[in-house]
């Protein structure tokens, strides 16, 4: 029975066809086409999904207007209460949508249980940011005169999301948007639709309960011409896109041609520098999952390994023998440790990028190709491989969807960091060494160039209470932690005269 997904899709509220315009709790239906998810761990269809037409996205935009009026309203606190209760909501169904991410998505049970706890902990951290939501006040140059700061709602946040964190995506924008008091309409993508159906079920039953209007909460589905309604509707001040770095410049400039605000969270090129004084244990641990893990399907996913000549043989060697016990198969299956890549493009991707690392002088070190056989009917599952390469390679300096890891050689650490900044990518990076002096270099201004920089861990499995996003053709966004809220917010700068005169700012004088 595939590990019980049938009843999980069955409490998830999914049906064999199901209609994918949504304000909350209710569905609109446009009579158009449908698109069909199918599973790449066994290629067999999970439920169909109707797309969004322009007049459902019209009537979804309008909606969501009212619901902001009432929404901002609400005190931030009572608008945290109900983040929790989605919280707790996402707890008790934790199992089932990891399940279904596992399933729609491909990346293991394991993985996509830890997708739902992210979701589950950005709610955590929304709630008590509902409390938090400061402002500066700052001393006026004028007597008798108050200034201060306020962050203000801003209105409608479209999300644009990518199929591989196909539901936590969502919830680091909306919990964050809706403390904010902003609503909020997502665009999933269309790979990976049924999750997010999923978690519009979930969203809406707690707005329901708490007799909140339709609108809060919205959901339409398509390709990017659906996204392009969001890009370029000037009552969206915000459009929150991540997914590959083509797409987020298509975002970035129609939202910018209408000086709307855009998050951008887009493509990594993520490398590991391991030198001659890191603990290698951890070093092969942190490097095989950051490469293997979801399939190599992480925006955080290493793709390169920047290794010093002393040790280069020594990590060359374990990791290879550490691939040859990767168990690929049924991501539901808890014994494998690898499941498919997302379809069969992506594995046409996979192909491609290793013929072109050949072609450009890659040497390979642990062989990749496509698996066939029992349980991988799908055509989607691929073997992690190796390839010795160059970092100017055009294949490496490309962001590839996939589970191949480039190695390379340094001397000098300097000439390490040159190289690991040497991408067009700035997302996440990571050094293995226990000397203080190589690790804090890293990380100085003069260090790695990303939004997120390790020291002793992985580049991927970033936790929820950092701001997460990267640099350069990453996009400069940050989702998430720290103080990343404010990109939901709009600033207001306040001054206030409690006296009898009117003294202009900077001494100027204006009598009459
Ligand atoms: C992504 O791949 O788009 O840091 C997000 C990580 C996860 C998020 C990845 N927390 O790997």
């Amino acid at each position: 029975d595939n590990f019980g997904i049938k009843e999980a899709l069955q409490r998830l509220q999914i049906k064999d066809e199901n209609l994918g315009t949504s304000t909350g709790n209710d569905w609109i239906d446009t009579n158009g086409e449908y698109i069909t998810s199918s599973s790449p761990a066994d290629g067999a269809v999970i439920a169909k999904v109707q797309v969004s037409s322009r007049e459902a996205y019209e009537q979804t935009i309008s909606k969501a207007e009212d619901a902001f009026k009432v929404w901002r309203k609400m005190p931030a606190p009572q608008r945290g209460e109900i983040v929790r209760q989605i919280g707790n909501a996402l707890r008790e169904r934790k199992e089932d949508l990891g399940k279904l991410v596992s399933y729609e998505m491909g990346k293991s049970y394991q993985e996509g249980l830890g997708e739902v706890q992210e979701m589950i902990d950005i709610c955590d951290f929304a709630v008590g940011l509902s409390r938090q939501l400061y402002g500066l006040t700052m001393h006026s140059e004028r007597p008798g005169h108050r200034m201060y700061e306020q962050w203000h709602a801003l209105g409608i946040v479209g999300i644009i999301s990518a199929f591989n964190f196909p539901v936590a995506v969502w919830s680091w924008n909306t919990m964050l948007a809706w403390v904010c008091g902003d609503v909020c309409v997502w665009k999933p993508s269309e790979k990976a639709p049924i999750s997010a159906l999923a978690c519009q079920h979930i969203a809406a039953s707690v707005f329901k309960a708490n007799d909140l209007p339709e609108g809060i909460s919205s959901l339409i589905i398509g390709d990017y011409k659906v996204g392009e309604y969001l890009s370029h509707d000037p009552r969206v001040p915000l459009v929150s896109a991540t997914g590959s770095t083509r797409m987020g410049k298509l975002v970035g400039e129609a939202v910018g041609a209408r000086l709307g605000r855009s998050l951008l969270e887009l493509g990594g090129n993520n490398a590991i520098i391991i030198t001659e004084n890191a603990d290698l244990d951890i070093a092969i641990r942190g490097a095989l999952f950051g490469a293997v893990g979801t399939c190599g399907q992480r925006c955080t996913s290493t793709r390169r390994l920047i290794i010093h000549e002393s040790v280069y043989d020594e990590v060359k060697n374990r990791l290879a023998s550490a691939y040859t016990k990767l168990v690929i198969g049924n991501p539901l299956d808890e014994k494998n440790h690898v499941g498919p890549l997302i379809d069969k493009d992506a594995v046409e991707g996979y192909l491609g990028a290793i013929e072109k690392v050949k072609a450009e002088g890659g040497k390979e070190v642990v062989a990749g190709g496509v698996l066939e056989g029992e349980g991988y009917e799908s055509g989607c599952y691929v073997k992690p491989c190796i390839y010795e390469a160059e970092n100017h390679f055009q294949i490496v300096q490309h962001e590839t969807f996939a589970p191949i890891l480039y190695i390379m050689k340094y001397s000098q650490l300097e000439e390490a960091i040159q190289k690991h900044n040497g991408v067009p990518q700035g997302l996440s990076s990571a050094i293995m060494t226990t000397n203080m002096r190589e690790a804090e270099l890293f990380l100085s201004v003069a260090g790695s160039d990303c939004g997120i920089a390790n020291v002793n861990i992985g580049t991927s499995g970033a936790e929820i209470g950092g701001a997460f996003g990267g640099e350069k053709e990453t996009g400069g966004g940050r989702e998430s932690g720290s103080d990343a809220w404010k990109a939901y917010m709009r600033r207001q700068t306040n001054t206030i005269n409690y006296t009898t005169e009117l003294p202009l700012a900077q001494g100027i004088k204006f009598d009459i």
